[in-house]
């Protein structure tokens, strides 16, 4: 299996799981400044969005969306603690929080990245972020890791995105336990290789 990705953009999450789960991926950088492919040509020949991740399967067959990736990473692997079993509470709970993840921290996100965001929209943006930040510092005060004492692909999905503060001027000392968080992921070696492995 192939997975394209950038480095430090969200594909860095399915990155983390594939090393968590141990299972092998052939790893294709994209740069999505001008969607270009190591060869030159043009990404959007992989992906019409221009998007990462992709995976694609050995018989060409190629898939998008994060917060679904991680799950098929975490189901095909051998390290059964990464997601709780398919049809138990404990995985729709841990779906719920792959959603939140993508629809309210990693798009909300995405408009700090873009330079045509307006100043008033940027500042809704953050607003909207320091409340998530806020709602998981809360929580993670309790426990360990987003869905309990065990790290599972939500915690892989969570530090890629929540990572993306340092680069946005969002200082997050202002939440402890997510800070705290943070460090404990970021010291994970499959973290460590991932971002070793991006080159960054
Ligand atoms: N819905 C997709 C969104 C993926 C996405 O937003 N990827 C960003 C990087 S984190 C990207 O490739 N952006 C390039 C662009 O906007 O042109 C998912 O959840 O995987």
């Amino acid at each position: 299996m192939k997975l394209y990705y950038a480095p430090y953009a969200c594909s860095l999450a399915v990155h983390i799981v594939a090393l968590e789960a141990g299972v092998s991926l052939d790893l294709v950088k994209v740069d999505l400044d001008g969607y270009t492919l190591p060869d030159g040509s043009d990404y959007r020949s992989v992906n019409p969005r221009g998007y990462v991740p992709v995976l694609e399967f050995d018989d060409g067959e190629r898939l998008t969306e994060t917060a679904v990736l991680v799950q098929y990473l975490a189901d095909s692997g051998s390290h059964r603690e990464l997601l709780p079993a398919f049809g138990t509470r404990e995985r729709l709970r841990a779906q719920s929080w792959l959603n939140v993840i993508a629809t309210e921290l990693h798009k909300t996100f995405s408009w700090l990245w873009r330079d045509d965001t307006p100043e008033e929209t940027r500042q809704i943006v953050r607003a909207k972020l320091a409340d998530r930040f806020a709602e998981l510092d809360g929580l993670l005060a309790a426990q360990p890791f987003l869905t309990g004492t065990q790290f599972t692909v939500v915690d892989a999905y969570a530090f890629t995105v929540v990572d993306w503060a340092n680069h946005v001027d969002i200082d997050l000392s202002a939440y402890p336990n997510l800070s705290a968080f943070m460090v404990r992921v970021g010291d994970r070696p499959s973290v460590q290789a991932a971002l070793r492995e991006e080159g960054e």
